[in-house]
């Protein structure tokens, strides 16, 4: 169990307490144009912040401070210095437009925003009424860096109680409801302590990088608790594509990388075979003998591609479940105790079981081997902001994520769908993940999307929507990847009645800013 004192200031915690304990010299942040900030300079940078933001900005402790930019360093900075000012972080996406940050901004009674200066359009656009907005990073006598120079580089910073709202995270899920997860001093630690200190287990030495961003708490945890909380550093920039994730890791020598399935097969169609040339437009393969760590999650991984990666890399992925409502992973595995096809265990400091939620929100266990819902217990949990779904989520003390699950006789949690993603055709419970995974094989298919279309005979009828691999469509000869020789390589994988009844071939799938795939779009959109 993990024992926090009563008053703790998670900002002090991963700054000041790691600057100490590690040495104010290491490094702390990277950026891809070869900046690098020491844990000194970074404290130095985050008290200037935290001095703006209280003497002449005015927050005071509790105040809502909107975050806004593509990862930095400076929006890592400014991040730590509402922890140290006591003020609570709102971090957004920079994919958000200006009607989802008006109503993130009134959800969260947003006093104050700092934006990196490229992202001001769309917080403009949305002519927040009250909203202080300071823009970093730009060349105005108002930009946060400016206002910085004339302040001391050391802030006491304010005596938080561990149970102080520290950040609330906005997500939409899958299914575009917005909902804001408040979180405490002492859950950013929590996720940590948990996850990160037993299964991930970095060193000082580890530079971390990766693309979630830090509006989703995924990247903030991957990208900034973790490393600092470990004394280690992390690169924060932003990279478009697999091919730029590659080049980042081979340059920077990035040795932990936090990234969602969809990107891991993104890099593995451009790494190629060990033994392969070079890609085209390079003069060797990318160098990633650096990695030593590699985080799958944000989705599920499909044991094709975890047997993928480790046959490419020599690597074993770490895959894992987080939920914005539970901060971070709470089910994982790593090493040895990895096993394709299961998402893992309960992480340290966490209960995980499968159960069956009765009308009345009672929860009974579910036998092994069975699906349903997945319950999770721990240091941390769903907190909404005044939403009546908190009942739905919260019941007898279990956190419901919304994810069906079987878990093993050995206590292996495996993923079966979202439980609103479970289609039922003909009597027949199907998981759309199942049947993704049998696509995915498949080398000309890069991405795929299994959901159920509204059928007067079946119920529902099973539709696979496919985006083909360019090259592998190509080497196959135009148009020779057709819905039957899908059909019939599925229908060699799994029982017929999973087989897709209709396939519509696509140049993309609709996905979340966070990379989620929305398969309530494609459901919508099929039984309009
Ligand atoms: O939502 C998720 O999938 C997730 C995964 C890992 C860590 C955090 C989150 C929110």
């Amino acid at each position: 169990e993990l024992h926090y004192p009563a008053r703790l200031n998670c900002g002090v915690e991963l700054l000041d307490v790691s600057a100490e304990r590690y040495g104010a010299d290491r490094p702390a942040f990277r950026a891809d144009d070869g900046e690098c900030w020491s844990y000194g300079e970074l404290r130095a940078r985050v008290d200037r912040i935290a001095h703006v933001l209280t003497g002449v900005l005015g927050v005071v402790p509790g105040n809502r401070v909107l975050l806004r930019g593509p990862n930095s360093p400076h929006l890592a900075a400014c991040w730590l210095a509402v922890m140290k000012a006591g003020a609570v972080a709102v971090t957004v996406l920079a994919a958000q437009r200006a009607h989802e940050l008006r109503k993130v901004c009134d959800m969260g009674r947003i006093s104050h925003a700092l934006c990196d200066a490229g992202a001001l359009d769309e917080l403009e656009k949305a002519e927040i009424p009250g909203l202080r907005l300071t823009p970093f990073g730009g060349d105005g006598p108002g930009d946060l860096l400016a206002l910085c120079e004339s302040q001391p580089d050391r802030y006491e910073a304010v005596r938080t109680a561990a149970d102080d709202v520290a950040m609330i995270a906005f997500t939409s899920g899958t299914t575009g409801r917005p909902k804001g997860c408040v979180h405490f001093h002492r859950d950013v630690l929590a996720v940590a302590d948990t996850f990160s200190a037993h299964v991930l287990r970095p060193t000082p030495d580890d530079l971390f990088a990766g693309s979630p961003p830090l509006g989703f708490t995924f990247g903030l945890g991957g990208l900034v608790i973790f490393p600092l909380r470990a004394g280690a550093a992390a690169l924060l920039g932003q990279w478009n594509g697999p091919e730029q994730m590659l080049a980042a890791v081979e340059r920077h020598r990035v040795s932990v990388l936090f990234t969602a399935p969809t990107a891991y097969r993104g890099m593995l169609s451009k790494l190629g075979d060990a033994s392969a040339p070079a890609p085209a437009g390079r003069a060797r393969p990318y160098d990633i003998s650096s990695l030593r760590r590699c985080v799958s999650a944000g989705e599920n991984l499909p044991a094709a591609t975890y047997e993928a990666w480790l046959e490419r890399t020599g690597l074993r992925m770490i895959n894992g479940i987080g939920a914005t409502e539970m901060l971070h992973i709470f089910v994982s595995a790593a090493d040895d105790d990895a096993r394709p096809g299961t998402t893992g265990v309960a992480v340290p400091g966490f209960e995980a079981r499968v159960v069956h939620r009765d009308g009345d929100g009672l929860l009974t266990p579910v036998p092994d081997g069975e699906p349903g819902l997945l319950a999770v217990r721990g240091p941390v949990g769903c907190r909404y902001l005044a939403d009546p779904r908190q009942r739905e989520y919260v019941c007898d003390g279990w956190n419901l994520t919304g994810d069906t699950y079987i878990r093993d006789a050995d206590g292996y949690f495996r993923y079966v769908a979202r439980a609103d993603d479970m289609i039922v055709s003909a009597g027949y419970n199907i998981a759309g993940p199942e049947v993704e995974e049998a696509l995915l094989r498949h080398p000309a298919v890069a991405e795929a999307a299994v959901v159920g279309r509204p059928d007067e005979r079946r119920g529902q009828i099973v539709v696979a929507h496919v985006v083909l691999r360019e090259d592998e469509g190509d080497a196959a000869g135009p148009g020779a990847v057709t819905a039957d020789v899908l059909r019939e390589f599925v229908t060699g994988q799994l029982s017929p009645y999973k087989c897709p009844r209709e396939f519509v071939f696509a140049d993309s799938l609709p996905r979340t800013p966070t990379g989620k795939l929305q398969r309530y779009v494609l459901r919508e959109a099929g039984a309009a």
